[in-house]
């Protein structure tokens, strides 16, 4: 039986915006996904795998420094002879200047330096295939047209792409291309939910990233997995290696009065989310006071904890029946409004409902998303 543990997309050194910086010194975030990678090599060390397979985007090339470089390659050196096959990402291009092609790296590292599909033999009957982006973007598909050879051993593809697509700029998969190849197993890299089919013809395993790197990522599944090949059976399990978690709170403030109390409110809500790294609070209900989002956030950082992001979804206390009466911009709009909601079907009324709730607030020179958070690029 051969035993592999397969993750990808853990995106080393990410800068994670103001996350990382407001209310705190250093960088929590990037530090715990370091940790996360010492946690997936005690694993690796622990279940006495064969081999780690790395489905690109272990770090991100901008970011990346001397000293992370030294880290990975101190964490992989930690494996002794186990090898590490590596698969380079849209964010970890094998391009000049990466990391990669430095100094240092430990011998069990193995890592695709072309575009095209190389063949990494594991053991006498197993052989990995892997290709690099060797530029941020691919448009090509390295297994389109690909054959495995026919001398009796498994196959396995290694690779950071979007299965399923005919086009993409990280690299497009199609799935009549990869059933055509003659692989046994896929074990890729770039989405950052989980997604796992073991259906003929032939099992297909992303494991997501380790930890979500965003909020919109929370809802995910995020994984390492390990991987036991018997024979022509593929059984797979979900590893934890979660080090970095996110999580978003609703906190309903209707009959709230003072910004005190929305403060000592807000706290005990991040004090009872657990041990994350960050919280994501979501105003809802009627605000009968001005609220400064900024300030609410200071207050909330002096006190340490995680980092706080707030989002702002309330209504102000308008009788919106009686503002529809009046004669002003805003009288009209709400009007129309309420006109259209009364008509909406289930789908389209809670779009117009945020609708009029920003309108109001845009209309009364009100803040709508406070940009906390840096607008992430793709996966
Ligand atoms: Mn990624």
């Amino acid at each position: 039986m051969l035993r592999i543990l397969h993750f990808a997309d853990l995106h080393l050194e990410r800068p994670f915006g103001s996350i990382a910086t407001t209310g705190r010194p250093g960088n929590l975030p990037r530090e715990l996904l370091r940790r996360c990678l010492e946690r997936t090599v005690d694993l690796a060390l622990e279940r006495k795998v064969d081999a780690i397979t790395l489905g690109g985007d272990l770090f991100e090339h901008e970011h990346f420094t001397a000293g992370a470089l030294k880290f990975v390659q101190e964490q992989f050196r930690r494996l002794g002879s186990i090898p590490v096959f590596i698969s380079p990402g849209n964010h970890d291009p094998n391009m000049a200047g990466s990391p990669y092609r430095q100094e240092g790296w430990p011998e069990n590292i193995r890592v695709a330096r072309s575009p095209g599909l190389e063949p990494f033999p594991l053991d006498d009957s197993t052989c990995i295939w892997a290709g690099a982006f060797a530029a941020p973007v691919r448009r090509d598909c390295p297994v389109a047209g690909f054959q495995v050879p026919q001398d009796g051993r498994r196959h396995i593809l290694l690779l950071h792409a979007d299965l399923g697509e005919d086009e993409s700029d990280y690299c497009p998969l199609p799935l009549p291309a990869l059933q055509g190849a003659g692989f046994g197993l896929a074990l890729l890299g770039h989405l950052h939910g989980a997604q796992r089919s073991l259906r003929h013809p032939l099992p297909v395993l992303y494991p997501g990233s380790p930890c979500p790197l965003d909020f919109s990522e929370e809802e995910d599944e995020h994984t390492a997995l390990l991987v036991e090949l018997d024979g022509e059976h593929v059984r797979w399990e979900a590893l934890d290696v979660a080090t970095l978690r996110l999580r978003t709170v609703p906190l309903p403030i209707t009959g709230i009065s003072s910004f005190q109390e929305l403060v000592a409110l807000a706290r005990g809500t991040v004090d009872a989310a657990g041990p994350v790294a960050a919280v994501r609070l979501v105003l809802e209900g009627e605000l009968s006071f001005d609220v400064d989002l900024g300030r609410l956030i200071e207050r909330l950082a002096a006190t340490g904890g995680p980092f706080v992001d707030v989002r702002d979804k309330t209504l102000p206390a308008l009788d919106l029946a009686a503002e529809a009466q009046g004669r002003t911009a805003r009288s009209r709009f709400v009007r129309r409004m309420l006109e259209r909601i009364r008509t909406a079907g289930p789908q389209e009324r809670p779009v117009l409902e945020e609708a009029l709730r920003l309108g109001i607030a845009a209309l009364e020179g009100r803040e709508l998303e406070p940009a906390f958070w840096r607008a992430e690029d793709e996966a």
